[in-house]
C-alpha cells in the first residue's frame, strides 16, 4: 500500500545500547542487566511499548552468549511489560550462526536485517539465504520479526521473501527503516517518502535517524502515520553539543512529540495487538 495503515497511537521502541559504542566513552551507556532492566523501566514509565535489545558481557563488549540472552528476556519480562525483541543483528564481526542462535532465547520479537549494507568503515553482511533461515526460524519459534531497513532496495527483497515464504507469525509484517547510515539510505523527508511507497500492503513501520538525522525522521515519521524508535543505540546528542542524559529522556521527547501529533504512545499490550506478538 502507499502509506500502510495509519495507526491511532504511537509505538515508540527504544534501543538503549547497541554494539557500537564502547562503555569507555559513553559512561552513562546501560550494559549491565541491572543497567538494562531499570533503563527499561525507566522508559516504560514515560511511554516506550517495545525494547530493542543488544547485550554486554563483564567487560562491556557486545556478546550473543545464549545464557545471558535467555537471563535478559526473563528479567525484562519479571521487571516489565515490555516487548521484548533481541537483535539478530549483533555486531558486524558476529557469525551467522551466533546470529541465529538468539532466537532460541525465544524473545517475543528479533529483528530480521533485510540485506548487506556498507555500515561506515564496516561491513554489515547479511546473505539472502541467511535472511530466509531467520525469517523460518522465527516463524517456527512463533516470535515476531521487525525486518530492518537499512537501504531502498532491501524493502524490494522484503518483498520477494514475503512472496516466495509467507508472512511471519502473527501474520503481520512489521519494518524499521534505520535511516542515516553511514552507507545507508540518508534519514529525510523525502528519502521516508519513498520507503513509504515500497512498503507492502498492510504494514506497520517505525523509523530511526541516526545521529543527527534523529528528529527530521522522527517528525516525518510521525507525520506519515508510522511509529518511532529512539534509543542511545542510535542517538547520543540530545541537541548540538548536548549529550543525551539517558534513554529515557530520549523515549520521552519521542512520547511529547507523539502526543502532539494527537497519536500518543500505545501501551506495550496495544503493541502486543499490533504486532499480532503473544505474551
Ligand atoms: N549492530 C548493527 C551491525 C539489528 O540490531 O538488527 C546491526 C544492528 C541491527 O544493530
Ligand atoms: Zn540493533
Amino acid at each position: 500500500g502507499p502509506v500502510g495503515p495509519r495507526s491511532s497511537g504511537t509505538l515508540i521502541t527504544v534501543a538503549p545500547t547497541g554494539a557500537e559504542h564502547r562503555k569507555s566513552d559513553v559512561p552513562n551507556l546501560p550494559v549491565t542487566l541491572a543497567e538494562l532492566v531499570s533503563t527499561a523501566q525507566d522508559c516504560e514509565r514515560v511511554g516506550a511499548g517495545m525494547i530493542h535489545v543488544h547485550i554486554r558481557d563483564a567487560a562491556a563488549q557486545p556478546t550473543l552468549d545464549l545464557g545471558l540472552l535467555t537471563e535478559t528476556v526473563a528479567a525484562l519480562r519479571a521487571e516489565t511489560n515490555l516487548v521484548v525483541q533481541l537483535s539478530t543483528g549483533g555486531a558486524v564481526t558476529d557469525p551467522e550462526s551466533d546470529r541465529l542462535r538468539v532466537l532460541d532465547a525465544l524473545p517475543d520479537s528479533a529483528s530480521c536485517t533485510m540485506g548487506t549494507v556498507n555500515f561506515g568503515d564496516d561491513v554489515f553482511m547479511n546473505r539472502w539465504e541467511f535472511i530466509v533461515e531467520l525469517h523460518q526460524r522465527m516463524r517456527d519459534r512463533g516470535i515476531v520479526p521487525e525486518y530492518e531497513i537499512f537501504d531502498l532496495g532491501q524493502l524490494a527483497s522484503l518483498h520477494r521473501l514475503l512472496d516466495k515464504h509467507g508472512l511471519p507469525a502473527g501474520g503481520h509484517v512489521h519494518v524499521d527503516l534505520v535511516m542515516g547510515v553511514p552507507g545507508g539510505m540518508p534519514g529525510d523527508v523525502q528519502t521516508l517518502v519513498a520507503a513509504l511507497r515500497l512498503l507492502p500492503e498492510g504494514a506497520s513501520f517505525s523509523a530511526t535517524g541516526i545521529g543527527r538525522t534523529s528528529l527530521p525522521v522522527m517528525l516525518a515519521a510521525l507525520s506519515a502515520g508510522g511509529h518511532l524508535r529512539v534509543g542511545m543505540e542510535d542517538t547520543l546528542s540530545y541537541a548540538k553539543g548536548e549529550p543525551v542524559r539517558d534513554n529515557a529522556q530520549l523515549v520521552a521527547r519521542a512520547a511529547g512529540l507523539a502526543r502532539i501529533a494527537q497519536r500518543p504512545p500505545l501501551s506495550a499490550d496495544e503493541v502486543r495487538a499490533l504486532l499480532g506478538a503473544a505474551r
